[in-house]
């Protein structure tokens, strides 16, 4: 069957399709399996001093097979957030700082964020978080990747004492808002 001047076109818009989508896909993209958020959670602000920021917790899983970091992370319910880190002090004591390039999930391991360890901090809050409600967290990993997840609202009742050591003067310290 000779090719008629239909069928032709139509290959010749086939073949356009194709590579269109050949272009569209990102060489870069992996085949990985994306991150896996388990148990988040946000510290209420019942009590606090200062209402005007909390910090999130979670464990993040890495089943693929490159390193991945959260870089970033935003919620509508506040200004913005920082993934921080804990470091020690000049003065010995523990004080949260920005952690540059995130926090690395290793491949086919996992990362915990917990208080006194790496957190999500949560900076200019719009409205109190009491016990029982939830906020929606978008995060922002290394890949180019996103996930949304649903915190709720928690008191951070375990290792309170480690958690709120008398806080120095500093803003950045350890204090209960971190
Ligand atoms: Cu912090």
């Amino acid at each position: 069957m000779p090719i008629t001047r239909r069928t032709a076109l139509a290959l010749a818009a086939g073949s356009g399709l194709a590579a269109l989508a050949a272009c569209s896909s990102k060489p870069a993209a992996s085949s990985d399996p994306e991150i896996v958020v388990e148990d988040p959670w946000v510290r209420t602000t019942d009590g606090a001093t200062d209402t005007s920021m909390t910090a999130a917790f979670m464990a993040l899983v890495n089943p693929g097979t490159t390193n991945v970091s959260l870089v970033g992370a935003s919620t509508s319910v506040a200004g913005m957030c920082q993934i921080h880190e804990m470091v020690k002090g000049s003065d010995g004591k523990a004080v949260m700082q920005e952690a540059k390039g995130g926090v690395v999930i290793p491949a086919g391991s996992h990362t915990h964020l917990t208080p006194g360890g790496y957190h999500v901090m949560i900076m200019g809050l719009k409205q109190k978080l009491p016990v029982g409600s939830e906020i929606t967290l978008e995060l922002k990993f290394s890949n180019g990747t996103t996930r949304t997840v649903t915190a709720p609202v928690k008191v951070f009742t375990e290792e309170t004492d480690h958690y709120h050591s008398p806080a120095p003067s500093s803003s950045m310290s350890m204090g209960q808002n971190g």
